[in-house]
């Protein structure tokens, strides 16, 4: 038998009651525990209400096929109100983040043909696959400064800039030199203005944008200076690169990155291309480099783990003969790890869709335009769907009998992440010249928490040793 939507599980009655609780509970920084908290006590469907915002929680992966499955061609996900709202504030043109319908869909067509698709791999791999070598070089002067063959830091800035720089250099086609040592304060301040953009939108997150630039409180005045920085510098960059191509117009076939690509091909309004490219660079800063903390993170804890990758590609690099397009099929286990660290430190503490009909989710029906969000970090810790759960094991995703709706870390579907090839790649060779180079050491017995601050980050700085092979 179906039952009705109004049976459903959780405390949905009293939404403003609901967010003051939430609020006491240190709410906004702890969004992923309440969410393990909250499937524990209903099971595996639930119904919430957070000030005006309702929704529907599910951590089944077969529950998220059957929403997915349903999504329909112009997928909806929860619209970030304070992104929304300064935007509107501002008078800025929404890039795909934030369009829907018709709108959304042909942006994301043009664009996924010159940033997602198999086609761009060819122009991606070399110039990720510099920055990541320049990453070494770094390192390499680090320990020899140090004089103790090692060198032990936090990492967070270096990767930033790390990541910064890999998106840039796809997206325009020319290097910041964000990891020399002297940097352009303009970055930094990119950089800083994008992490304090996350952080001050998770106290927001429950507000609706219209409320918003009305209450004036200092949380909104530091997230719309933080985005002012961030579309500031951002137009700068593309107005360098839009000059250029104006300047030497018979360019040779050699690839100049997306950017000059949408310019050239002209497919899309330059204000469409401007804010997508926008939401690219900011999107490429935060996200990769704290994956990659936690990638080298669990790799230090677990030493037979990174000794079975570095062994895959040691033996790539030989069959490959350095061709890194070649190379880069040839390392399962170190793709499988990217995967491993996403489960177990998602970006994103949900996937979440407003669906297009009425469906039926665990016997419940749920109605048409309900928001209905997966909680994968949720999913990703409980072991009715992965054996021992608070194991690194990448090979598990080698060897299970059903991956089926649990590797949700990008996303799914037409509306998944934008960025995920750039990503992807970015990551899996910066994890190939580091192995190669150094083995990663931590401190024995500190134990890191996550903290959601939008994102999903590292409740205190984790110390790496890197230590020359
Ligand atoms: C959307 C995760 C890196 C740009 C998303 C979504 C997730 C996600 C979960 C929502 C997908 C959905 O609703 O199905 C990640 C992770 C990353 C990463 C885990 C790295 C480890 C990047 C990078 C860029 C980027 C490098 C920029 C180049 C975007 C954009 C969207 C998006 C523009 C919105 C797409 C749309 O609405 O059509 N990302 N992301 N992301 N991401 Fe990423
Ligand atoms: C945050 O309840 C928690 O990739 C909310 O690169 C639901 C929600 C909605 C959208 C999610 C967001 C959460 C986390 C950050 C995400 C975002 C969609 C895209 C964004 C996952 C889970 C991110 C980080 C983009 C950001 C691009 C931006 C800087 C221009």
């Amino acid at each position: 038998v179906v039952r009705p939507f109004s049976e459903l599980p959780g405390n949905w009655r009293t939404g403003w009651l609901n967010l003051f609780h939430f609020w006491q509970e240190g709410g906004f920084h702890n969004v992923h525990n309440i969410m393990i908290h909250k499937f524990q006590k209903f099971g595996p469907i639930y119904r919430e209400k957070l000030g005006l915002y309702q929704s529907v929680n599910i951590i089944n992966p077969e529950d998220a096929a059957t929403l997915f499955k349903l999504e329909g061609n112009y997928p909806e996900r929860f619209m970030v109100p304070p992104w929304v709202a300064y935007r509107d504030f501002r008078n800025k043109p929404y890039g795909v983040l934030l369009k829907k319908g018709e709108a959304w869909r042909s942006d994301r067509l043009v664009l996924n043909k010159e940033v997602l698709s198999l086609k761009v791999i060819d122009c991606f791999v070399p110039l990720l696959n510099e920055v990541g070598e320049d990453f070494v070089k770094r390192v390499r002067v680090q320990i020899e400064k140090s004089g103790r063959g090692r060198w032990t830091a936090d990492l967070t800035n270096e990767l930033f800039r790390f990541a910064l720089e890999s998106v840039c250099n796809v997206l325009y086609g020319a290097r910041l030199g964000l990891l020399q040592d002297f940097i352009d304060p303009e970055a930094q301040k990119f950089i800083d203005a994008v992490t304090m953009m996350f952080h001050t939108t998770s106290p927001m997150l429950y507000i609706p944008p219209s409320m918003l630039c009305r209450i004036n409180s200092k949380t909104w005045r530091d997230h719309v200076q933080a985005w002012d920085v961030i579309f500031r510098h951002a137009d700068k960059c593309i107005q360098n690169i839009y000059r250029q191509l104006r300047l030497d117009r018979e360019n040779t076939n050699e690839y100049t990155g997306i950017l000059s690509s949408l310019l050239v091909q002209d497919k899309l309004p330059i204000d469409d291309i401007k804010s997508n490219v926008t939401e690219m660079m900011a999107g490429g800063v935060d996200t990769t480099s704290i994956t990659l903390q936690w990638a080298m993170f669990e790799l230090a804890r677990t030493p037979v783990v990174q000794e079975q990758l570095r062994a895959e590609i040691f033996a790539a690099r030989q069959a490959a003969q350095g061709d890194m397009l070649k190379m880069l099929k040839a390392v399962r286990l170190l793709k499988a790890a990217i995967k491993e660290t996403l489960r177990l430190h998602p970006v994103a503490v949900t996937i979440q869709r407003y669906t297009t009909q009425e469906i039926i989710l665990q016997d419940y029906f749920i109605p048409a335009k309900t928001l209905v969000q997966v909680g994968i970090y949720a999913m990703g810790r409980d072991p009715k769907f992965f054996t021992k759960p608070e194991l690194f094991d990448p090979a598990r995703w080698l060897k299970m009998d059903s991956t089926y709706f649990r590797a949700l870390g990008f996303g799914f579907g037409p509306r998944q992440c934008l960025g995920r090839r750039i990503a992807e790649l970015e990551m899996q060779l910066f994890l190939i010249h580091m192995l190669e180079n150094f083995k990663i050491e931590t401190k024995r017995g500190v134990d890191v928490g996550t903290q959601f601050d939008l994102i999903l980050i590292p409740d205190k700085p984790i110390y790496l040793t890197l230590r020359a092979l």
